[in-house]
Formats: structure tokens, sequence, C-alpha cells
């Protein structure tokens, strides 16, 4: 194993090894005709590659990740009907509007519409609140240990509060020591440690 694979399998909730590329999503590489044929037709990032298989929607990579390896999946059938029930959730209403909401704040191309804005907001706190709610039950969203359905719901969580101007630590208590109980499991390592490319400035902040 090479020096930049050992340090990222440190950073792995499974403990392998993995080649971060960068997508430069920013500049439009996703839009890329070539690009679309060639990797993801769908025209999103994440995307796996093991081996000659070709993997998108995190959803899918998470599910065939955690069956490859036997970890974080659920332990019984209606674990994993669980699993897959707020991965949809997640996919539908939790991380897409924050993600949307996200981005027009802080990188989109105009500043940010507050009508669009106040919109997202309350399909935003529609949301959290049910994951607030369901996590007031117990440590992780699904059985008592973490599972890729936290992972998939949190991915986004991670990102400072200049970002998003959402301080979930004063908003969602429970999902605030949710994130800090999953900063704290073996081999994490938040987005800016681990994902390759430069970390860009906010560049809207009053809206
Ligand atoms: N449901 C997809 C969402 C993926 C997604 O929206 N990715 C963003 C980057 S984080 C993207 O590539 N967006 C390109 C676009 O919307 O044009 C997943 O979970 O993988």
């Amino acid at each position: 194993m090479s020096p930049p694979d050992l340090y990222l399998a440190t950073r792995s909730a499974l403990g392998q090894p993995f080649e971060p590329v960068f997508v430069d999503f920013m500049r439009g590489a996703t839009r890329d005709a070539a690009w679309r044929q060639s990797v993801n037709e769908m025209g999103e990032a994440p995307v796996l590659e093991d081996g000659a298989l070709k993997l998108c929607q995190s959803g899918v990579i998470l599910t065939y990740l955690a069956d490859k390896h036997g970890a974080y999946g659920g332990a019984t059938p209606g674990d994993k009907r669980e699993i897959l029930r707020w991965l949809l959730f997640d996919n539908h209403k939790f991380t897409s509007y924050f993600a949307s909401y996200r981005f027009a704040k802080a990188f989109g191309p105009k500043a940010p519409d507050p009508a669009v804005m106040a919109w997202l907001e309350g399909r935003i706190d529609a949301a959290y609140a049910i994951v607030e709610r369901h996590l007031a039950a117990g440590p992780f969203m699904v059985g008592a240990a973490p599972t890729i359905a936290d992972f998939s719901l949190s991915g986004y969580l991670f990102y400072p509060v200049q970002e998003s101007g959402i301080d979930l630590a004063h908003s969602h208590p429970h999902i605030a020591a949710w994130v800090r109980r999953l900063r704290g499991l073996p081999g994490w390592g938040d987005p800016y440690e681990v994902l390759p490319g430069e970390r860009i400035e906010p560049r809207w902040t009053s809206a």
C-alpha cells in the first residue's frame, strides 16, 4: 500500500483504502457530454468505481459497500427495510433540499432569491423535525448501531455553519448530538478532510 492509500485507509469507516477522484463540478464537469457518456449518464457525483463496476446514486453505493464488506447494512431483513426507507426519505426530502439550499446560499452563480430560500427553509424545517424527533428515541437512525442510513442522512451536516446559516446545536439538539456521535466513530473523516479539491469560500453571506 502506498503512503497516500495508507492515509486514506485511516479515514474510512470500513478501513478500506480508496482513491478519491476530483470532479470539477463547479466548472460544469458533470454537464459535459463525454463525462456523462463515460462516467454517469445522470450527470451527478458521486460515482464509485470498483474494478469493472461503476455505480452512481449514493444510496446504491452505500448499499453495495455495506453488502460487500458486511458492515453498516443492518442485522436483520427488518433493519434493511428500515434503512431503505430512510435512504429514500433522505434522497427525496432531507439532504436534497438542504444541499440545494446550501449551494444557493453559499456557492450559486447569482445571489440567492429570498422567495426560493424561504420555500426551501420550509421544506428543510419539515424534514429536519422528523429526523430530530426520530433521534430523540435512540442513538442512531436504525437500531442501536450506526448504519448506512446514518451516513446517508448526515452527509451534509458536517459542513460549517457559515455555508448554510443553520446552527444545529441551537435548532436541533438531537441531530447535533448524533453528528457528534458519528464523528467519534473509528475511521471517521469530515468531508473537507476526505474529499479532494480546494475548499471554496462562501460567496453569498447576507441572504
Ligand atoms: N441522489 C443523488 C444526488 C447526487 C447529486 O445531486 N450530486 C450533485 C453534487 S453533490 C451533482 O452532481 N449535481 C449535478 C447537477 O445537479 O447538475 C445521490 O445521492 O447520489
